[in-house]
């Protein structure tokens, strides 16, 4: 038996008296590292063998809010770092626990969230024997290709440096998910108390400043000078920055007009005089020198060629990213910024302070009167007041809500109920509007809108498709149970993109059909909370801001035509389709 061993032996049969040295324990141990760098939340699903680490995280001042699947505890934490940028915190237990946090830490990754994945896990020496322990995985190697950094624990004095090394990973440089992997037999290795405390390591300055080379910054401002047909494009990576006021100093002192990306709403508010927002395909086809803050040319910019982007040759682009690897990704970058978004746009705007001659007028113009000329064609749409609902009607209502309170948080996915919410809804604060980001991924509707109430405590509206809101429905008992003042409302069209799917060969309903009329509003009255059922716009304006005057848990089912929608919402050119099919009968 060890010293130490033997001094607990001691301590628990009462020879010893109990202000002997502290002895400290993994559990502890953990909570204590958290706390030290100012973790104050934790998304968690318990059992073996985290139960107990949960339970103590509560009781030593940590929120813990626990979720009903891993999936949405991880989509809650990965929002949580987006919106804070200190990385959120998914606890979960071994093999299938983890594996259902697994998507969220990948989405959080691929979208550069900050979020740490911690996830007990059974025993090295059985499982590297795969000897079949209780929850036996290799999960270190399973997370590994899926994050940015996968980390393992396995000594109690080690603990410290290992949050530590997690932390540090996940908000630096480029942000993203983290794992870290904690065995069981951790959270049990006791320690004297003051070796454990020295053991902790508070992380200086987590997301270093990354100055741009001047050099970098003087040949951007050459090509922007040098621009007929300038447009910003925001990204959401601007958005994760909070270089809020730089940004838009950036904007109104270039005088140059901008492209929110979706997550990028509200950064500067979508009424601004130099949003391009609603005049986007002009902005992007005619442009002629694009100047990306915080937005990757992926898919959601068409790669940044093709049709979207007009004649080949046509355009340059300027990007600032953190990460170097991000340049020539899918075009040539003429001027590659790489740094940190706040010191890249002030050191960018040092320079046009001190010559800039503007922004083109004739081009200005081009897209005012775009821009003009389609909010003229979309603004009757929006104020039908029609039964059943379309989505545009629905939204004129939603958008009428956002307008009266900017300060709330809009979650949104779905197909047609994202697509056009994004186009419909002006938003007017920075981090405002959270969605499906990079994947288009469903299912993270319920984490969303819980993480963002706990973590800013201001009112969240989630407009959810009826598809989309089934991926983490049941987390409407988590928002009753927290009392949080979120209002969920269903865009319920009795299907994925319409419900007018039928099978050809009547044996079954159709494969994008759900049961008709369903009533989500009775799932919320289960749990306590408030449900209305609607069939009007003025009918769901009254209900949502009824919920978010009272702050009660609500769902509106907000009945809408099902044939309103379209196959894939927008993005219905990405989808291939059969010229084969078959008619059944
Ligand atoms: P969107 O989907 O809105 O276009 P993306 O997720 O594609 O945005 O791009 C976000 C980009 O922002 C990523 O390339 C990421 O590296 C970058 N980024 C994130 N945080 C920062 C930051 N603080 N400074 C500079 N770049 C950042
Ligand atoms: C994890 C594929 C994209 S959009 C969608 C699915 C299933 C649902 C659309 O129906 P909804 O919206 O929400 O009712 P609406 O308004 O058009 O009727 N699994 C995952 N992610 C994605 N993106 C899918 C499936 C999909
Ligand atoms: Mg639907």
């Amino acid at each position: 038996m060890t010293a130490l061993a033997q001094n607990i032996d001691a301590i628990t049969a009462g020879a010893v008296p109990h202000d002997e040295p502290a002895l400290t324990d993994g559990f502890h141990l953990v909570i204590d590292a958290l706390k030290l760098n100012g973790i104050e939340t934790i998304y968690n699903v318990p059992g073996i063998p985290i139960t107990d680490l949960g339970r103590l995280a509560q009781a030593e001042g940590l929120r813990v809010i626990s979720f009903r699947h891993e999936q949405n505890a991880g989509n809650a934490a990965a929002i949580a770092g987006f919106l804070t940028k200190k990385p959120g915190i998914c606890l979960t237990v071994s093999a299938p626990g983890f594996l259902n946090g697994l998507t969220a830490l990948a989405n959080a990754t691929t979208n550069c969230f900050p979020m740490i994945l911690i996830s007990g896990s059974s025993e090295r020496e059985i499982v590297d024997l795969q000897q079949g322990d209780y929850e036996e995985m290799d999960q270190l190697a399973i997370a590994k290709p899926l994050c940015k950094a996968a980390f393992r624990v396995l000594h109690a004095a080690d603990i410290g440096i290992g949050v530590a090394r997690a932390i540090r990973a996940a908000v630096s440089g480029r942000p993203g998910g983290v794992y870290l992997d904690l065995p069981a037999k951790l959270f049990s290795q006791v320690i004297d108390g003051a070796l454990g405390a020295k053991s902790l390591v508070k992380v200086i300055d987590a997301a270093p400043a990354q100055l741009p080379a001047p050099a970098a910054i003087a040949r951007a401002l050459d090509v922007l000078k040098s621009a007929e047909r300038p447009l910003i494009i925001l990204g959401k990576g601007a958005a994760y920055a909070q270089a809020d006021e730089a940004v838009r100093a950036l904007v109104e002192e270039s005088g140059i007009p901008y492209v929110p990306m979706s997550m990028a709403k509200g950064l500067l508010p979508d009424t601004h005089p130099l949003s391009a927002g609603a005049a986007r395909s002009t902005a992007l086809k005619d442009s002629d020198v694009v100047l990306l803050v915080g937005a990757r040319l992926n898919w959601l910019l068409s790669h940044g060629k093709g049709k979207t982007w007009g004649e080949p040759g046509s355009k340059r682009f300027i990007q600032i990213d953190i990460e170097p690897r991000e340049m020539d990704s899918n075009v040539e970058i003429v001027a590659p910024v790489v740094g940190d978004i706040g010191s890249c746009v002030e050191a960018l705007l040092d320079g046009i302070r001190k010559d800039w001659k503007g922004a083109p007028s004739h081009w200005l113009e081009t897209l005012r009167g775009k821009r003009e000329a389609n909010i003229a064609k979309m603004a009757p749409k929006l104020m039908k007041n029609s039964s059943p609902m379309c989505f545009h009607s629905a939204l004129g209502a939603l958008r009428t809500v956002i307008k009266e309170r900017p300060d709330a948080i809009l979650v949104n996915e779905g197909a047609n109920t994202l697509d056009l919410a994004r186009g419909i809804i002006d938003m007017y604060q920075p981090r405002k509007r959270l969605d499906v980001g990079t994947w288009g991924v469903m299912g993270i509707g319920m984490g969303f809108a819980v993480a963002a109430a706990v973590e800013t405590g201001k009112p969240v509206l989630a407009v959810e498709g009826d598809s989309a809101f089934g991926f983490s429905g049941m987390e409407v008992e988590t928002i009753c149970r927290y009392e949080l003042p979120v209002c969920i409302v269903i865009f319920n069209n009795n299907g994925i993109y319409r419900g007018t799917d039928t099978d050809p060969t009547g044996r079954d309903p159709g494969t994008t059909v759900f049961v008709k009329n369903s009533r989500y509003d009775k799932m919320m009255e289960a749990f306590g909370g408030v449900g209305v059922n609607v069939t009007t716009p003025d009918e769901l304006k009254r209900a949502v801001d009824a919920a978010m005057d009272s702050g009660k848990p609500t769902l509106i089912n907000a009945e809408i035509d099902p044939t309103a929608g379209s196959e894939s919402g927008n993005i219905g050119s990405l989808n291939p389709q059969s010229t084969l099919k078959k008619k059944g009968g």
